[in-house]
């Protein structure tokens, strides 16, 4: 084992973190430096103007639209628990530090917002994705998971199997908080399948001094399909933070890559001061553990990284690999999970066997592009060996109030899973899409065939109600408008937010659907494209979602998520979208960039939810074929032993 007994004293290390290579074990290398850096965004409360004609009209011009905004009853504060614990800050950061007003929600309201096909516990809080795997006909998922309250605290393993990756049957709690090495909580961490049948998990346990190390753990019966029983190994813990990294900077251990050298590897996150790192370890056991040399990537100012992933793709196959696979069709994709702002960072890059040095392909990438520009957060892949694909689940938190999550008794839903794939046609990111078991849940679907949107315009799409649907739509331009549009200079728009969200009007755009909403408009949330003529002639993408008339509540998240998006040539604009209540994924370009929210409207609920096209821009017509589905739910129950052929 590396490092000291506990509790140890720490020494310094570079300052400068170098590429991970091998070395002789016990070399000190990092240095302490407390700090976590909190970033608070503000809340964007937009007013707009109701016109309870527009679906009687078809056509009507979206910024004459306002909402009307309740009026307050107590004042509410979010209070942050995440730090003070070590981790795991509530997701909703735009709230953090702002007094709103508290919603008068009722169990109604509360009640719609719980996914019908997402994966959720019964009741309580959930968070990272944990030890993804396919094992003997079953898919299982582990997460992190509060059993006694709908906030993050008393963290143990939650565990669901699945045939499909849609149904899932809940399982016993797979690992509780039962030693002194997990006493303050089983956090995340994740499996590896060994070639000869032995399933290894590895993962963060917070002692009883909160000092994060990891551990080890292994099915009780490999011959169980279902994996109920788990042993913690004797000789926990495995790895305890090496010297000069601080005791609460060193966690969520990697699925294990194996290297021509005859061992596995493993990777943690932590940190340096303010840069961001990761260490690897080498191992040939899962019990003793060597650290190499300096790190797989190193960032400044990124703070803590949680989370990491690392996992190969493939340059030409539409196929995922295991997580060993490496040579010269392959590139690595490097992740991490930011504590500062709770984002999913990623970057392309070679892992060279020779010196087990990762190289990222832009070496300005930095800390990379973001899987997901909304709420995605905690994300792991597995490879699954069943099809032959890497998939990616992702935990999605709440953006409303702790409070209302406290009322509704649960917290966060997990992303449909999404497989992963190299875009052949960039090579610079990656393209997420939806599993198509997902595709299972739909029922009846209806086509609209190139729907003209004109100028200011909102046209409703009759698909009765519209709150379990998955809609793929693609979006033309009129050519002539494309051509007359003035040239801008769209480096100055930077990001959706700052383009006026769905309200802001240029020539091109903004254009899109809106979902969850109410038929006066009086809610509604804009998933669009804004198309902007750059000083070159050239055509700028933005893939936007903008929340901020989203609920008449006013103690949620109203922000405008996106960036820009390629659009290459003869590619036409197009979207999908899976709309689950309380939760909206959106894919644009086939998964080149991706947006997830979470939506609670206090009108636009049950049999009121309506859908419809807009075009606010002030050129450009937009014509607009759709395909959307009604999606049936998905079941995700208690597991009975009588239901073992289930599915
Ligand atoms: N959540 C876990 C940690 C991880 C964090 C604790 C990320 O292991 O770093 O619940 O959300």
């Amino acid at each position: 084992m590396e490092g000291c007994t506990l509790p140890c004293s720490y020494s310094p290390l570079p300052a400068e973190p170098t590429p991970a290579r091998y070395r002789p074990p016990k070399k000190a290398t990092l240095m302490v430096f407390s700090g976590l850096l909190m970033l608070g965004l503000v809340l964007a409360i937009i007013n707009g103007s109701r016109d309870s004609d527009v679906r009687a009209n078809g056509n009507a011009s979206l910024d004459k639209l306002k909402s009307s905004m309740p009026l307050p009853s107590e004042p509410l504060q979010p209070v942050s628990r995440g730090p003070s614990a070590g981790v795991s800050e509530k997701s909703n950061l735009v709230m953090a530090g702002v007094n709103v007003m508290s919603f008068p929600w009722n169990n109604t309201m509360l009640s719609w917002q719980r996914t019908a096909y997402h994966f959720q516990p019964e009741k309580n809080w959930m968070n990272d994705p944990n030890g993804p795997m396919f094992y003997k006909g079953w898919y299982h998922f582990f997460y992190q998971y509060n059993p006694n309250g709908a906030v993050w605290g008393d963290i143990v393993w939650g565990h669901a199997v699945s045939r499909d990756l849609i149904h899932w049957l809940h399982l016993p709690l797979a690992m509780i908080a039962d030693e002194w090495y997990d006493i303050n909580g089983v956090w995340t961490g994740s499996a590896t399948l060994l070639p000869d049948g032995q399933v290894i998990m590895l993962y963060t346990g917070s002692t009883n001094e909160s000092v994060q190390v990891q551990n080890l753990a292994y099915p009780a019966n490999l011959s169980d399909p279902l994996l109920i029983n788990w042993v913690k190994y004797s000789g926990n813990p495995v790895l305890l933070p090496p010297r000069g990294i601080n005791f609460k900077d060193f966690r969520d251990p990697t699925t294990a890559w194996y290297t021509s050298d005859g061992r596995w590897h493993i990777a943690i996150g932590s940190r340096v001061n303010t840069t961001g790192i990761t260490l690897v370890y080498h191992t040939k056991d899962f019990k003793s553990f060597e650290l190499l040399d300096g790190v797989l990537h190193a960032v400044p100012a990124t703070g803590m990284w949680e989370c990491v992933d690392f996992y190969p793709v493939s340059k030409n196959a539409e196929q995922g690999l295991d997580t060993s696979v490496n040579g010269a069709e392959v590139k690595h994709v490097f992740k991490t999970s930011l504590d500062n702002d709770k984002h999913d960072y990623y970057a392309l890059g070679t892992y060279e066997k020779a010196n087990g040095r990762w190289v990222p392909d832009d070496p300005k990438i930095g800390i990379g592009i973001r899987y997901d520009y909304g709420i995605f957060y905690a994300s792991k892949t597995f490879y699954d060996v069943r099809k032959g694909r890497r998939v990616l689940w992702g935990w999605i938190g709440e953006s409303d109030s702790e409070n209302a999550d406290v009322q509704k008794g649960w917290a966060s839903v997990q992303s449909i899973p999404r497989t992963v794939l190299l875009d052949k046609k960039t090579g610079t990111n990656l393209l997420q899409w939806p599993v198509e078991e997902v595709d299972s849940l739909r029922l009846s679907s209806k086509e609209f065939d190139k729907v003209e949107v004109r100028p200011g315009s909102v046209v409703p799409l009759d698909v009765e109600t519209a709150t379990q649907l998955d809609i793929v739509a693609e979006f033309e331009l009129d050519k002539e408008a494309l051509e007359r549009a003035n040239q801008t200079n769209v480096e100055s728009m930077i990001s959706c937010s700052t383009s006026g969200g769905a309200a802001g009007r240029a020539a091109l755009g903004p254009f899109g659907l809106l979902v969850l909403a109410d038929d006066g408009l009086s809610e509604y949330t804009p998933v669009y494209f804004y198309v902007a003529k750059g000083a070159d002639g050239n055509l700028k993408t933005f893939f936007c979602v903008d929340q901020s008339r989203s609920s008449e509540a006013s103690d949620v998240n109203k922000q405008v998520y996106g960036s820009s998006v390629p659009v290459l040539k003869d590619e036409k604009l197009s979207v999908r979208l899976l709309v689950d209540h309380s939760i909206v994924e959106s894919f644009a370009q086939g998964g080149r960039t991706c947006i997830t929210s979470r939506v609670y409207p206090t009108k636009a609920i049950y049999g009121a939810t309506r859908l419809f096209l807009f075009n606010n821009a002030t050129e450009a017509t937009v014509t607009c074929s759709l395909k959307i589905w009604q999606m049936n739910s998905a079941f995700i129950r208690p597991f009975h032993p009588d239901q073992e052929t289930w599915i």
